[in-house]
């Protein structure tokens, strides 16, 4: 079973306690759990995770390198700062989602540019907690193209 990393970024963890009009009400770990249900439907191994770390988010992204097919990142504000973490990204040869609960393209102008965006294949935003089950959705449909790309037709 392939292993998909949904990482998440700074301040992530506060989900469901503050700014509901903005975020939702669902908890970081209501995501989470929602996100498993998705991938024992789906095949895929979920791995969640969250940090306030900007080099802990890099470490995760290379560690996905050895271990997981393919990225789901949310990496909050780091997405409009971070050039780590895009080096990360194009260092990961899979698919890679990212996704906003909130849609960065309403709000304040900083937020409109992405980094992750630069290495991502799309992204998702502006659904909430949905939008993380959307994200895995397309990257199952992208992992089996890959394999009957690469299976030999029996
Ligand atoms: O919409 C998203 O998912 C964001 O990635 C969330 C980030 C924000 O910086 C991005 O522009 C868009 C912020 C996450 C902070 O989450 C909080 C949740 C509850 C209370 C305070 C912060």
């Amino acid at each position: 079973m392939p292993t998909v990393f949904v990482l998440n970024g700074p301040n992530l963890n506060l989900l469901g306690r503050r700014e509901p009009d903005i975020y939702g009400r669902d908890s970081l770990e209501d995501i989470a759990a929602r996100c498993r249900e998705a991938g024992r439907r789906l095949g895929l191994d979920i791995a969640f995770r969250q940090t306030n770390s900007e080099g802990e988010l890099v470490g995760w992204i290379q560690e996905a390198i050895e271990a997981a097919a393919a990225l789901v990142v949310n990496a909050g504000a780091y997405t409009h700062t971070s050039v780590a973490v895009l080096d990360a990204l194009r260092a990961f040869p899979g698919p890679i989602v990212e996704v906003h609960l909130s849609n960065p393209h309403r709000r304040e102008a900083f937020r409109a540019r992405s980094y992750v965006s630069l290495a991502a294949d799309g992204v998702i935003c502006g659904f909430g907690a949905t939008g993380y089950l959307l994200a895995l959705e397309a990257v199952a449909e992208r992992l089996r193209d890959r394999r009957e790309e690469t299976e030999p037709e029996a």
